[in-house]
């Protein structure tokens, strides 16, 4: 008979935090493994989870370690996921498949907030989501991060979404799947390495402690799915939409012509801007992701401590 217990693994200062409602910040491990180069990965990945306890909450990142889901993975797994090549990208559908089969693989948007969900933890901090793709009309790339937003109850804080993305197409989709989508201090969607993207929100809010009350109201109400909150990049290593529009077009232009598809799409984009910019891309990934640390341990705090 299938038992949770058997490929879920909370480690012990989760499980703490759990049994005492302490505010916990869920962090995925993608980022990690396919979204920066070693040794910026792990530097950030421990930074984070410092950042996370500064400010009053507890880290958990996710991933899943021969055939089990962690749920707070140590440093030597860490070490593991940032340096091993042979770790796999797993999305909604792989879960299974990596879990069954023993093996080891980073969790994406979509993955961690599952694992996030069955341990109990309701807020994570990642950097970008994925989200529709450009031509998405002809080749139906549309991320398994959107559906999860859609269909499963955690808060998640981004820096938007990167404009790899068609992002007109990607808030209409969540629009249509009835994900609030929140500006945090910010009136625009942000696109990840700028502060701002043309796309005006519907709903943006100065504080965590408001955006708290959103999330909580809407889970009290029974309206299943995420919250997405869209954190922008710090002011000082942002980069102006069009600049990074032109090198987002070579890039996506390259992947065409290479014939990439599926889950390779996200890191091949990624890692063309990665190498077509010096170190800037990677800079701004870092200082975002830390900024949204904070802005997530915040809100965590602020949800366990609705009036
Ligand atoms: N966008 C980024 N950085 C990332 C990702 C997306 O700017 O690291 C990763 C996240 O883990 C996200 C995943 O969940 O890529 C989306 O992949 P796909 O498009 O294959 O669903
Ligand atoms: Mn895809």
């Amino acid at each position: 008979m299938f038992k949770l217990e058997s490929f879920l693994e909370i480690r012990p200062e989760i499980k703490e935090a759990l049994a005492h409602k302490k505010p916990i910040v869920a962090l995925e491990s993608t980022i990690i493994s396919h979204g920066m180069p070693y040794p910026e990965n792990i530097n950030t990945a421990l930074e984070l989870e410092k950042i996370i306890r500064d400010n009053g909450a507890i880290p958990a990142t996710i991933a899943l370690i021969h055939g089990k889901i962690i749920i707070g993975v140590n440093s030597d797994e860490m070490e593991f996921l940032a340096k091993d090549k042979s770790i796999f990208k797993v999305s909604r559908m792989d879960i299974p498949v990596i879990l069954t089969r023993k093996q080891s693989g980073s969790t994406t948007v979509a993955a961690t907030m599952i694992c996030a969900k069955l341990a109990g933890i309701d807020v994570f901090v990642t950097g970008g989501i994925g989200g529709v793709h450009k031509n998405a009309e002809n080749t139906f790339d549309i991320s398994a991060d959107l559906q999860e937003l859609a269909q499963t109850n955690v808060a998640v804080v981004c820096a938007g979404a990167k404009a790899i993305l068609d992002l007109e197409k990607t808030i209409e989709y969540l629009e249509t799947f009835g994900v609030p989508v929140i500006g945090y201090q910010t009136e625009f969607l942000p696109a990840f390495y700028s502060r701002k993207s043309p796309i005006k929100l519907l709903c943006h809010s100065n504080s965590t402690q408001e955006i708290a009350q959103i999330i909580n109201l809407k889970w009290s109400m029974g309206l299943q799915g995420g919250v997405l909150i869209c954190n922008p990049i710090p002011e000082e290593n942002s980069y102006p939409y069009e600049e990074m529009e032109l090198l987002i077009t070579q890039a996506f232009k390259q992947s065409h012509l290479l014939g990439i598809k599926g889950k390779d799409v996200t890191p091949f984009l990624l890692k063309y801007i990665s190498e077509n910019s010096d170190k800037k891309s990677l800079k701004a990934n870092i200082a975002l992701i830390r900024s949204n640390a904070l802005c997530g341990a915040k809100l965590a705090f602020n949800l366990k401590n609705i009036d």
